[in-house]
């Protein structure tokens, strides 16, 4: 766990610790277009779902810090040293689509408590920066860029404010925080994606903040019902559990959320459960990985020999887009407000290595047989109609359907007996596998367990690394 997450413990009330939740978690159903097959296994809600396919969002931290050359401000910053001289959030999300990312996640408020919009709770904000003579509002340029782009757009509200007098004094607290929300889900039209981080620091002379979750929540809910909100304890979607971008090999999208009653909590049923969900978990709650492409999540100019490497960001996809999670990669832009060059550079080539990569499906048209053994496993059988070097597998269930497969076997055969080229637990969304090529006729999946009804899985076959 990254030191930025220890030490926040934070109480909560009593109903929300046993779990119980007074608003709907999902989606009416007239909202969705699916029907549940299984009324006992949950599954997604439209926006979960949509969510999920999106794959890949991009996540922007800016702020004061970028300024200070910091991670965490204590909140007295001159607000006049947010002075991006070249800001421009259309370069953002161009890198972003350059990517292959259909979203993206701006800091509106970090820690320091500076708000990147004009917003009439608080002097610690753009309005009295040097940016624009203090006209200027980065949400609002944002959120433009997100449209024009075809990006959806969702907000980082801080719920720790290092800056306001109120925190810590719980209740003045909590209005603040909610007429904060309030501001950034009314003036900006329709927000995908809430995002509530889980650090709880100390408030002035050591005051701890206790936080309205149900309130929060209830109220995202009202003014935006179609966004998801992120945090450890969802409701919707919840952390992955580390800040390395590694989703838990096992990964079901369903979780107990009593285990994880509010963002904060730890331990190490707390961490397991976020890393890996839950097969017998009651409430659809897939994860989502969160990660820096450089160490720091702000812009440091000493970091620009640091940035991940091509390779390095399209391994970040197997752990998590391939592990049946989301990857947020954080790319901060610098104190000119622009992506630096090496990064954009990057994103783009991720994207293009991942298309090389996913160029052609050896499975695409051929042959399936679907067939179960004698041990009650089910088999999913494809001829692949010429010997074919195989060195990736994209497997698939329909999570419309919620999620099933337990514990499978790839095997591939020339004309000899069956080899194993992979074995796993959790498919969900998408699972990849990649493994050194193999030369291959046929592909079976065996699928050993299951925790309802078996439903199809998809199968895509790729030739990997030549
Ligand atoms: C954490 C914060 O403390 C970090 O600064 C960063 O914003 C990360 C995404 O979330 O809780």
């Amino acid at each position: 766990m990254s030191p930025t997450r220890r030490d926040f413990i934070t109480a909560s009330t009593a109903a929300l610790a046993a779990g119980r939740f007074p608003w709907p978690l999902t989606l009416p159903a007239s909202r969705t277009h699916f029907a549940p097959v299984q009324p006992t296994r949950p599954v997604p809600s439209s926006a979960q779902l949509e969510w999920q396919r999106d794959e890949r969002a991009l996540f922007i931290h800016f702020g004061v810090n970028t300024f200070t050359d910091r991670e965490w401000g204590d909140g007295h910053e001159d607000e006049r040293i947010f002075a991006p001289a070249r800001l421009d959030a259309r370069q953002w999300a161009r890198a972003a689509r350059a990517g292959g990312f259909r979203a993206m996640i701006l800091t509106a408020k970090h820690h320091d408590g500076f708000c990147l919009w004009p917003s009439r709770t608080t002097g610690h904000s753009v309005a009295r920066s040097a940016w624009h003579g203090g006209e200027g509002d980065v949400v609002r340029e944002f959120v433009d860029a997100c449209r024009a782009e075809g990006l959806k757009a969702g907000l980082y509200l801080s719920p720790w404010d290092r800056h306001d007098p109120s925190y810590g004094d719980s209740p003045r607290y909590n209005n603040l925080y909610c007429d904060q929300l309030t501001e950034l889900l009314t003036r900006y039209g329709s927000i995908n994606e809430v995002w509530f981080d889980g650090a709880n620091g100390e408030g002035p002379n050591g005051r701890k903040q206790v936080y309205d979750w149900l309130r929060v929540w209830g109220l995202v809910r009202r003014l935006q019902p179609g966004a998801v909100m992120f945090s450890d304890a969802g409701p919707d979607v919840r952390w992955i559990g580390n800040e390395r971008g590694v989703a838990g090999d096992t990964n079901w999208s369903t979780v107990d959320p009593a285990v994880v009653p509010y963002p904060g909590a730890s331990g190490d049923a707390v961490m397991r459960m976020l890393q890996e969900g839950d097969l017998a978990g009651s409430t659809w709650r897939p994860g989502e990985t969160d990660v820096s492409i450089r160490p720091g999540w702000f812009y440091h100019p000493a970091q620009d020999a640091q940035v991940r490497a091509v390779e390095q960001l399209v391994d970040l996809y197997f752990t998590s887009v391939g592990r049946n999670s989301k990857l947020l990669l954080n790319v901060p832009p610098t104190t000119d407000g622009l992506l630096h060059d090496t990064d954009v550079s990057r994103l783009a080539g991720m994207r293009e290595r991942l298309e090389t990569l996913f160029h052609e499906d050896l499975a695409a048209n051929r042959p399936v047989e679907r067939h179960s053994t004698g041990a009650g496993s089910a088999i999913v059988e494809i001829d692949v109609g010429r010997l074919v070097a195989v060195g990736i597998a994209d497997l698939r269930e329909d999570i419309s359907r919620g999620q099933v497969v337990a514990r499978y076997t790839l095997e591939g055969a020339d004309a000899g007996a069956w080899q194993t080229l992979a074995r796993g637990t959790t498919i969900g969304y998408r699972k990849l596998d990649r493994f050194a090529p193999v030369k291959v006729r046929r592909v079976r999946l065996v699928i050993d367990e299951v925790a309802a009804p078996q439903q199809p899985v998809r199968i895509g076959l790729y030739a990997g690394e030549a």
